[in-house]
C-alpha cells in the first residue's frame, strides 16, 4: 500500500459546482445515475487529466457532454478512472452497478436488517460512484431515489424533499436537493419500512425546523430521549455558541450495523443503534449520557465540520477535536462538570497516553498515512479535543468565542486546515500562538516533572518545573510546547493561599495558571509561612504526564483538602495506584496500605461532598490504566494486586458498603438527575465489592436488585455484580434470566454479552468461545464483534493476557477472518496487540508472533496492514 502526505497535498483539477443523482434500488444491486457539472479548478494550471476515485464499481456507462465515450477515450485503473482530455466546462454523465446487498464492508450504500444506508466518511462515496472524492471539492447534491413501495416507503436524503411520486411496478420516488454545498463524505441516502417520530424546533430567528427520528417499528418506544438531547443540543449552540440551525428538516435515523457511532451527514445523520436508541428498561445511565453526548457531537458538526469542513484528511481534528470540546463542554452543561473532566481524563491518560507512547502514535495534524480510516482515532479527537480546550483556556471565555465567531465567519462554506482555526483564534485575541502550533504537530505526551524547594528563612517557596517529550515513530528532539499548567497552594489547615510571584505583592490570586515555554521553568511564590502542598495541573490544564515525588500523607491531604474537585479525585487515584504498584508480586497477605481504608471509609461516610464525586472516587484505577503506567507490564500481577487491594478494602470497610448500599435505594421514580446516577453507582460499586468477596447479604441484595430493578443500571448492576462474585450458580441463572428477558433487543443483548466477556470469571477463552457460537451471534455486526472480541481483549485483560499467549492467538485469528468482511473493525480490533513492546518479555514475544501471524496472512487489507506494519516495525 501507498503512503498519502500532507506535503504532496494539491488542490483539485477540477470542482464540482452541482451532482445530480438517482439511485434505482432493487434487492440484487442498485443503479446509480450520476451527472456532474464540472469546470477546471481557475486555482490549478489547466491540461490535468480528470481523475474520479472508484472502489469496487462496475461501469455501465459514461458520456462527456452528452457523448458516450467509448473504450479507448477512458482508462479504468481499479481504483480511479481517468479521462485524459476534457474541456474547460463540461457535464459528465456515469452509470454505475453496485450490491449493497453484499457490501460487508458497511462503506458506501449497504443494507442493514432489510434497510438501505450509507457510510461516505472519509472515503466510501467512492464506493457509490465515480467522484473526486476528497473534502475540499464540495458540490450541491440533487439526489432521487427509486424503490418498491411497500418494502422501503420511506425514502431520504440530505436537504430537503422536493419532489415525490408513485411508478410503474409498485415502485415510488423521492427527490431531495440539499441547498448548501457538501464534500461527498456527508452525502448520504436511506430507504426502508421505518417508524417516523416528529417534534419541532424554534430557532433563535424563530424558524421552524422539523425534526424527526427514522428507526425501525419495535424501537418506537426508544425515541424521545435522544430526542429531547437534539433539542437541548441545538438550543445550547445558539447559546453558547451563537450558532443557528440552517435546514428546514433535521433527520437522524437509527441502523443496526454501523462501524462506528454516528455520522452527520448534512440534515440526515445516521446512528448506530446503540448510540441513540433508549429506555429506561433497556438502556444504562452511562447510555443516556452517551447518547446525549453523542447527538450533540453530529448536531454540532453541522457547523464545525459541515459549513465548515476540512481540506484534507490530514486535518481531521479541525473538525473532531473541536466537535469533541464542544460537546464535552455541552455535557458539563447538562450535568456535572466535575465528574464529566473526569470521566474524559480517564478515557484520555488510560488509552490516548497508550496510542501517543505506542507505534501507532501520530500529531493531531499527522504528516502522512496509508489509510484514513485507521486515523480516527483517540489522538485526532480527544487530544484534539484537549488542544481545543488549552486554546479556550489561554484566551479566556470571551475571547474563545469571538475566535469561534471569526473562524464561522471567515471559513463558511470552504474546506480549511487547523492552521485556518489557530490563525481565527490569534486573530480575534491578539495572542501569538506560534509555538503553541507544536501541539499540532509533534506526536508524544510531555513529561512534566516538578521538583520543589522551600526557603524558610525568606517564606519563599519555589517550583521548577521541566518539560520533555519522547521520541516517537519518526519523531525526535522535540521543541519544547506552550503548556498551560494551573496550579494552587494549601497550607497545611488545607486552605488555598494567594500566589504572589515577589515580595511586594500580598493578595495574589489564589490559582495560577503558569504557561511553560521553555524546557526549564522556574517561579517563586512569596509571603509562605510554611511549607505549603501543590495542587499541579488543575482541572488537568493540559494532556500531559506530571511528576512530582509526592508523599501518602500529601496525596491524602489533597484527597480531602484540594478546591479543585478534579485534583481531589486525582490524588485519590494517584494514592490507590502507589499502594497496588507496591504490592506487585507481593504474598497475598502483604499489609495494604491502612490509610487508603482510612480514606475510602472517610469518602463512604462523607453525605456533604458531591456524592457523583464520590463514587468516582470509590473506583480504584483500571488495570488498563495501571499497565498503561508501567513499563514491562505484567498483567496476571497487576490483576492480582488490584484485586488484592480490592478485596481487602471490602472486607475491612464492608459494615460502610452495606450501610452506603442501604442509604443510596431509590425510593421514587427513576430518573436521570445528577443526584440520582450518583445514588445508582454508588449503590452499585457497593453492590460489587461486596459480590466480590463473596458476602451472603449481598448476595440477597443483588437477587433482589435484579428481579424487581425498574431499570437497566440497577438491573445490570446487579447481574455484573453476580458475574464478577463467586457464587457459580447464581451467576449463571442470573444469565440465563436477563438472556431470556432481553433475547428480542439487539442492544440489551450487547450488553448482555460484554458483561460476560469483560469479566475474568465469566470470560475465559472457552467461554469467549461459547459465545461466538451463541445464535445470537453475529460476526456481519460490527457492536456484536466489539461486544464479544472487543471487551474480552480491550477490559478482560487477565483473561486476554493468559501466560499460554492463547489469547493472542484467539485475537490473530478472529482479525484474520473479519479482515476478509470488514476491515475496518479488523484493524480497530488489533489495537490491543500492537502495544506489545510494553509487556513483560514471556508476553511481549507472543504478542509479536500474533502480529506476525496476522501479518502473513494472504491479501491483507490495507487497514490491517497499515497497523500490523508500523507495530512491528
Ligand atoms: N465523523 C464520523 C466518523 C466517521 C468515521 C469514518 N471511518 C463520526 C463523528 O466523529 O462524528
Ligand atoms: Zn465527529
Amino acid at each position: 500500500p501507498q503512503t498519502i502526505y500532507l506535503s504532496d497535498y494539491k488542490a483539485p483539477a477540477f470542482l464540482v459546482d452541482q451532482v445530480d443523482l438517482c439511485f434505482e434500488l432493487f434487492e440484487d444491486g442498485a443503479r446509480v445515475h450520476s451527472t456532474l457539472s464540472m469546470r477546471q479548478n481557475p486555482e490549478s494550471g489547466s491540461g490535468a487529466p480528470l481523475e474520479l476515485h472508484g472502489d469496487s464499481l462496475k461501469l455501465e456507462f459514461l458520456a462527456l457532454n452528452g457523448t458516450p465515450l467509448l473504450a479507448g477515450a477512458y482508462q479504468d485503473e481499479g481504483d480511479k478512472l481517468v479521462i485524459p482530455e476534457v474541456p474547460a466546462e463540461f457535464e459528465l454523465a456515469v452509470v454505475t452497478w453496485i450490491e449493497p446487498q453484499n457490501n460487508t464492508r458497511l462503506e458506501g450504500l449497504y443494507k442493514s436488517s432489510g434497510m438501505f444506508c450509507t457510510q461516505c466518511e472519509a472515503e466510501g462515496f467512492r464506493c457509490i460512484t465515480y467522484y473526486p472524492d476528497r473534502p475540499d471539492v464540495m458540490a450541491r447534491f440533487r439526489t432521487r431515489v427509486e424503490a418498491d413501495k411497500s418494502a422501503y416507503p420511506v425514502l431520504l436524503s440530505n436537504g430537503n424533499p422536493v419532489e415525490q411520486g408513485d411508478l410503474d411496478n409498485g415502485r415510488h420516488f423521492v427527490t431531495w436537493e440539499d441547498p448548501f454545498p457538501k464534500p461527498a463524505y456527508l452525502f448520504a441516502l436511506v430507504a426502508g419500512d421505518l417508524l417516523e417520530k416528529r417534534d419541532t424546533f424554534s430557532t433563535c430567528s424563530g424558524r421552524n425546523i422539523e425534526l424527526r427520528m427514522y428507526v425501525e417499528p419495535r424501537n418506537s418506544e426508544k425515541c424521545e430521549y435522544a430526542m429531547d438531547a437534539l433539542k437541548r443540543s441545538m438550543r445550547w449552540d445558539e447559546e453558547v455558541y451563537g450558532r443557528e440551525y440552517d435546514l428546514d428538516i433535521f433527520m437522524i435515523v437509527a441502523v443496526d450495523d454501523f462501524n462506528m457511532g454516528a455520522m452527520e451527514n448534512k440534515g440526515l445523520n445516521i446512528f448506530n443503534s446503540s448510540c441513540v436508541l433508549a429506555s429506561q428498561d433497556t438502556a444504562t445511565d452511562a447510555a443516556f449520557q452517551r447518547i446525549e453526548a453523542i447527538v450533540a457531537h453530529e448536531y454540532f458538526h453541522n457547523w464545525s465540520g459541515n459549513r465548515v469542513t476540512c481540506r484534507d484528511w490530514f486535518q481531521l481534528s479541525l473538525k473532531e477535536g473541536f466537535t469533541v470540546f464542544r460537546d464535552s463542554q455541552f455535557s458539563a452543561d447538562m450535568g456535572s462538570p466535575t465528574v464529566k473532566r473526569i470521566e474524559d481524563v480517564t478515557l484520555l491518560r488510560t488509552a490516548q497516553f497508550a496510542e501517543d507512547a505506542g507505534p501507532m502514535a501520530h500529531p493531531i495534524r499527522p504528516a502522512s498515512y496509508m489509510e484514513i480510516t485507521n486515523f480516527y482515532t483517540l489522538t485526532i479527537y480527544e487530544k484534539g479535543a484537549e488542544v481545543v480546550r488549552m486554546i479556550h483556556n489561554l484566551l479566556g471565555e470571551e475571547l474563545f468565542r469571538k475566535g469561534s465567531d471569526l473562524y464561522f465567519e471567515r471559513h463558511d462554506g470552504q474546506a480549511v486546515t487547523t492552521d485556518d482555526f489557530v490563525r481565527a483564534m490569534e486573530d480575534a485575541s491578539g495572542r501569538d500562538l506560534s509555538q503553541f502550533r507544536l501541539w499540532y504537530e509533534q506526536a508524544g505526551t510531555p513529561v512534566v516533572a516538578v521538583t520543589d524547594d522551600y526557603d524558610e528563612s525568606r517564606g519563599v517557596y519555589r517550583l521548577t518545573i521541566r518539560q520533555s517529550i519522547p521520541n516517537t515513530p519518526g519523531q525526535t528532539d522535540k521543541k519544547p510546547q506552550h503548556i498551560p499548567f494551573a496550579i494552587g497552594l494549601l497550607n497545611s489547615a488545607g486552605d488555598p493561599l494567594p500566589l504572589n510571584l515577589n515580595a511586594e505583592e500580598r493578595n495574589g490570586p489564589l490559582e495560577r495558571v503558569l504557561e511553560l515555554t521553555e524546557t526549564e521553568h522556574s517561579v517563586e511564590f512569596h509571603g509562605l509561612p510554611e511549607r505549603p502542598v501543590p495542587s499541579l495541573l488543575r482541572d488537568f490544564s493540559a494532556p500531559v504526564r506530571v511528576q512530582y515525588p509526592w508523599t501518602r500523607e500529601q496525596l491524602l491531604f489533597l484527597m480531602s483538602h484540594d478546591p479543585d474537585g478534579f485534583n481531589r479525585w486525582d490524588a485519590g487515584q494517584r494514592l490507590a495506584v502507589d499502594v497496588i504498584q507496591s504490592l506487585l508480586g507481593a504474598p497475598d497477605d502483604a499489609a495494604v496500605e491502612p490509610r487508603l481504608v482510612e480514606a475510602y471509609r472517610h469518602l463512604l461516610n462523607d453525605i456533604e461532598l458531591d456524592q457523583a464525586l464520590v463514587a468516582k472516587m470509590l473506583l480504584l484505577p483500571s488495570e488498563a490504566y495501571l499497565v498503561e503506567l508501567s513499563d514491562q507490564a505484567d498483567v496476571p500481577a497487576i490483576h492480582d494486586a488490584r484485586e488484592q487491594v480490592m478485596k481487602h478494602l471490602a472486607h475491612a470497610l464492608r459494615d460502610e458498603l452495606v450501610a452506603c448500599y442501604q442509604r443510596n435505594l431509590d425510593q421514587g421514580d427513576y430518573q436521570l438527575s445528577s443526584e440520582a446516577i450518583a445514588r445508582r453507582s454508588l449503590r452499585n460499586i457497593a453492590l460489587a465489592w461486596l459480590l466480590h468477596i463473596d458476602d451472603e447479604q449481598a448476595l440477597a441484595l443483588a437477587g433482589e436488585q435484579f428481579d424487581n430493578a425498574d431499570n437497566m443500571t440497577d438491573r445490570l448492576g446487579a447481574l455484573r455484580a453476580l458475574v464478577n462474585s463467586g457464587f457459580e450458580h447464581e451467576r449463571n441463572q442470573a444469565l440465563a434470566a436477563f438472556y431470556q428477558r432481553f433475547s428480542e433487543d439487539p442492544q440489551v443483548v450487547e450488553l448482555w454479552f460484554s458483561v460476560q466477556a469483560s469479566s475474568d470469571r465469566a470470560g475465559q477463552l472457552p467461554q469467549i468461545q461459547q459465545l461466538l457460537q451463541h445464535p445470537a451471534f453475529d460476526w456481519k455486526n460490527p457492536n456484536k464483534v466489539r461486544s464479544v472480541v472487543g471487551a474480552f481483549a480491550g477490559q478482560n485483560l487477565a483473561a486476554f493476557h493468559s501466560p499460554d499467549g492463547s489469547g493472542y492467538q484467539f485475537l490473530a485469528e478472529q482479525v484474520c477472518r473479519l479482515d476478509d468482511s470488514n476491515p475496518q473493525i479488523a484493524a480497530r480490533l488489533v489495537s490491543p496487540l500492537t502495544r506489545w513492546k510494553k509487556f513483560a518479555p514471556h508476553y511481549c514475544e507472543q504478542m509479536k508472533a500474533a502480529l506476525e501471524r496476522i501479518r502473513d496472512k494472504s491479501e491483507l487489507s490495507r487497514d490491517v496492514y497499515e497497523v500490523v506494519h508500523k507495530s512491528l516495525a
